[in-house]
C-alpha cells in the first residue's frame, strides 16, 4: 500500500473542510456578488458573518459589489445590507431587495423613526461612512428605511417603494437622481444634514411624510437644490431650505 495515500487523503480532507468553513467568496471582474444564498446562508465575502445583515467592511476587499438574486429578509427588524467602509458601489441589477415573510408576503411597515436602528434595506453604520452609491434595481417593503446612508452618497435609477420609513435617506452633499420613491411611510427624499445636496429627476408620489425634506440643520441648507422632479401627494410637498430649479411638478400635498 502507497504510505502517502492516507496522508493525501487527510490533507484532502482537512482541504475540504477549511472551504466548507470559509465565507463564499465570489470574484467576477474584481465585483463582489450579493446572493440570498451567501447572505441567508455562511456569509458572502471575508468580514460577513452568517445571516443578515450582509456586512461590508474593509475586509471585502473590493469596493464594487452586485447582486445576483433578489435578497429577501424574514423580518422587519432586519436589515439587509450593512456598510462600515467608505466609498462602495452597489449595482443592485435590476434585482430586489424586500422584506419578505415565510410565505412571500411583504411585511414592511414598522417605522421606528429612528436612524440606524430599525430593519433598512441598505444603511451605513455611522453617518461618516460616506461615499455609498446605489443603483440599478429596487428596495420595498422594509421595516424602516429603503435607504439610510451618509454624506456624499450617489443614489440614482433606484425604485424604493413601500417601506415603512424613508424612501432614500442621506446625508449632505449628496446626489438622488432618476429614482421612483413612492408609497413609503415616512418622508420621500430626505437628507438629514446641512444640505449642499441636489434631487434631480425623480417622482417622490404618496408618501406618509414630506416629499423633499432636505433640510435645515444650518445656513448651508439653503445650497440644496431640486429640479424636475414630480411631488404629488405626499403628506408634505417640500420642507423650506432647498432651491427649486423651477421645473418640478407639484401638486397635491404642498407646493414646491
Ligand atoms: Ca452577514
Amino acid at each position: 500500500m502507497n504510505v502517502l495515500r492516507p496522508r493525501l487523503l487527510g490533507l484532502l480532507a482537512s482541504s475540504i473542510a477549511l472551504l466548507a468553513a470559509a465565507p463564499a467568496a465570489y470574484a467576477a471582474d474584481g465585483v463582489l456578488e450579493i446572493s440570498q444564498a451567501c447572505a441567508a446562508g455562511p456569509g458572502c465575502f471575508p468580514g460577513d458573518a452568517p445571516g443578515f445583515p450582509v456586512t461590508i467592511s474593509s475586509l471585502a476587499g473590493s469596493h464594487s459589489f452586485a447582486l445576483t438574486s433578489d435578497i429577501a429578509v424574514p423580518t422587519n427588524a432586519e436589515t439587509a445590507i450593512e456598510i462600515s467602509r467608505t466609498n462602495v458601489s452597489i449595482d443592485l441589477r435590476g434585482f430586489e431587495i424586500a422584506c419578505r415573510n415565510a410565505i412571500g408576503v411583504p411585511c414592511g411597515g414598522a417605522d421606528d423613526s429612528t436612524q440606524f436602528a430599525g430593519g433598512d434595506g441598505i444603511r451605513v453604520t455611522s453617518s461618516s461612512v460616506a461615499y455609498v452609491e446605489v443603483h440599478g434595481g429596487s428596495i420595498n417593503s422594509m421595516g424602516d428605511d429603503g435607504l439610510e446612508l451618509g454624506a456624499h452618497a450617489w443614489v440614482h435609477d433606484l425604485r424604493t417603494i413601500g417601506n415603512g420609513g424613508v424612501g432614500i435617506g442621506t446625508n449632505d452633499s449628496s446626489e438622488i437622481r432618476d429614482c421612483q420613491i413612492h408609497d413609503n411611510g415616512s418622508h420621500g427624499i430626505y437628507n438629514r444634514t446641512s444640505g449642499r445636496s441636489r434631487a434631480i429627476g425623480n417622482s417622490v408620489i404618496a408618501n406618509g411624510g414630506t416629499g423633499l425634506q432636505m433640510i435645515l440643520e444650518g445656513l448651508l441648507a439653503v445650497l440644496s437644490y431640486y429640479d424636475e422632479n414630480v411631488i404629488l401627494n405626499n403628506g408634505g410637498g417640500v420642507a423650506a431650505g432647498a432651491f427649486s430649479g423651477g421645473g418640478n411638478f407639484c401638486g397635491a400635498g404642498g407646493g414646491c
